[in-house]
C-alpha cells in the first residue's frame, strides 16, 4: 500500500450543546481531518486534539504543526504492507500521540477499504453490537443536568457519566442517586483532586458509582494507587494511560481497576490494541472513551469497541448528540436498547461527506510524496 499523498483539514463545527468539564467549557470544535490516499483508495482519520493544551499537552494547531512538519513526511512516498506497521515509521517524533493517531487511523481505513473488510474484522474485533453509555458535561443548573440524565435514559444509554468538579460533585450525585436508585452511573473528575481531597473523595463510595475517572493528576498513576486502596470505588484512569507499559504500570501498582482507552491518546489504533491486551492478560476491564469526535473518529472508536474486553459501555454515542449534521453516511445512531450496530461494509463503514466537508473546511493542505510531486 503505497502512501501518495496525505491532506490536512481544518473544519469548524459548533457543538448542539456546550461541553463543560474541570478544566473548561467548549462551544465549537475545531476538528482536524486527515485523508490518506493509498493507489486510489482515501483512508479517513481524525485527530481528537482540543481547542487548547488542556486535556494533554497536544492541542489542534500543535498537532497540525506536526503532522504538516515531520509526521506525513516520514509516510508520504512509503509503501507500507499494513496500518500497523506506521507507527514505527512516526517512532523518530516522541509524543504527540494524537497526532499520529489521525494518520495510523486513516491508513486503517485505506488498509481495510484495500482488502474490502470492515475495520473492526481487521483488529480482530468480535462483537457486532456495541454498548453505548454518554458522558455528560457540567451545567449550568442541577435541574439541567437532571434533565438531561432523563433525556439520555429515555433514549436507552446503558450508562450515564456526570463531570465533576470541587463545588459539583456531592450535592449532585446525591441528587442523581436519589432520582434513579438502580442506574449505571460513574463521574470523571478530569484530574481536579488532590491527595488531601481523601475524606471528600471517600464520600463518593455511598453513591455506589460504577467508577470514579482520573480523580488526581493528568500525569500521574503512583498517587492514583494510593488512593486506591482508601477507595471502595473502582479508579478508572483516562488521562494516565498514553501506552501498554502506562497500563501494566497502573495494573501491577494497583493504581485503578478500569481503564478508559481513547484512541488518539494512546496514538493510534495498533497501541489501543495493546493497552487492550494488557488489560485483558490481567483481568481489567477497558471501555472506549470520546472526544466530542465527528462521525470520522467516530467510526474508529466503535470498530475498536468491538474487541471483546470492551465490557463496559463506552462513550460513543450518537452523531445527534453533538451535531446539527454529522459529516458521515450514515450518521452515527443508536438503538434504544443503548447499542450500535456494527456493520460489514469496507473501511470504517461510515462515508464522508465529501461536499460538506468541503464546504467547512478552512484550511488546507496537501503533502505528497517527492515522486509524486514531479
Ligand atoms: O475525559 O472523557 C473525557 C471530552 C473532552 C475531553 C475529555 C473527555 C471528554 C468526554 C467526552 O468525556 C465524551 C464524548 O465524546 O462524548
Ligand atoms: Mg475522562
Amino acid at each position: 500500500m503505497k502512501i501518495e499523498a496525505i491532506t490536512l483539514r481544518e473544519l469548524h463545527m459548533p457543538l448542539k450543546h456546550f461541553f463543560e468539564t474541570s478544566f473548561g467549557r467548549t462551544e465549537e470544535r475545531r476538528v482536524l481531518l486527515i485523508t490518506a490516499d493509498c493507489e486510489g483508495i482515501e483512508g479517513w482519520g481524525e485527530c481528537v486534539a482540543g481547542e487548547g493544551p488542556f486535556f494533554s499537552d497536544e492541542w489542534m494547531e500543535s498537532a497540525w504543526a506536526t503532522i504538516h512538519e515531520f509526521l506525513a513526511p516520514l509516510l508520504v512516498g512509503q509503501n507500507i504492507e499494513q496500518a500497523r506497521n506506521s507507527a514505527s515509521l512516526m517512532s523518530h517524533v516522541r509524543g504527540h500521540n494524537m497526532a499520529k493517531a489521525a494518520l495510523e487511523n486513516a491508513l486503517w481505513d485505506a488498509e481495510a477499504k484495500a482488502k474490502a473488510q470492515p475495520v473492526w474484522k481487521l483488529l480482530g474485533g468480535t462483537r457486532t453490537e456495541i454498548d453505548c453509555g454518554v458522558s455528560i458535561g457540567i451545567q449550568d443548573s442541577h435541574e439541567q443536568l437532571l434533565g438531561k440524565i432523563e433525556t439520555e435514559l429515555a433514549a436507552g444509554y446503558q450508562r450515564i457519566k456526570v463531570k465533576v468538579k470541587r463545588g459539583w460533585d456531592l450535592e449532585v450525585l446525591a441528587k442523581i442517586r436519589k432520582r434513579w436508585p438502580k442506574i449505571l452511573l460513574s463521574c470523571d473528575a478530569n484530574s481536579t483532586y488532590r491527595p488531601p481531597d481523601l475524606p471528600h473523595l471517600k464520600r463518593f463510595d455511598e453513591f455506589r458509582l460504577l467508577m470514579i475517572e482520573q480523580p488526581l493528576w493528568h500525569d500521574d498513576i503512583f498517587h492514583h494507587a494510593r488512593l486506591q486502596r482508601e477507595l471502595e470505588t473502582a479508579i478508572c484512569l483516562d488521562e494516565s494511560i498514553h501506552h501498554a507499559r502506562d497500563a501494566e504500570t497502573a495494573i501491577e501498582l494497583g493504581a485503578c481497576r478500569i481503564i478508559n482507552i481513547k484512541v488518539g491518546r494512546v496514538g493510534g489504533l495498533t497501541e489501543a490494541i495493546a493497552v487492550h491486551d494488557m488489560c485483558e492478560r490481567n483481568k481489567i476491564p477497558v471501555w472506549c472513551g470520546g472526544m466530542l469526535e465527528t462521525g470520522i473518529g467516530r467510526a474508529h472508536n466503535i470498530a475498536l469497541s468491538t474487541l471483546p474486553n470492551f465490557r463496559l459501555p463506552g462513550d460513543v454515542s450518537a452523531s445527534q448528540r453533538y451535531w446539527a449534521e454529522d459529516i458521515v453516511d450514515p450518521e452515527i445512531e443508536v438503538t434504544s436498547r443503548g447499542t450500535i450496530a456494527v456493520g460489514n461494509s469496507p473501511g470504517t463503514g461510515f462515508v464522508p461527506k465529501k461536499d460538506l466537508i468541503e464546504k467547512l473546511t478552512l484550511r488546507k493542505e496537501i503533502i505528497r510524496s517527492r515522486a509524486a510531486a514531479v
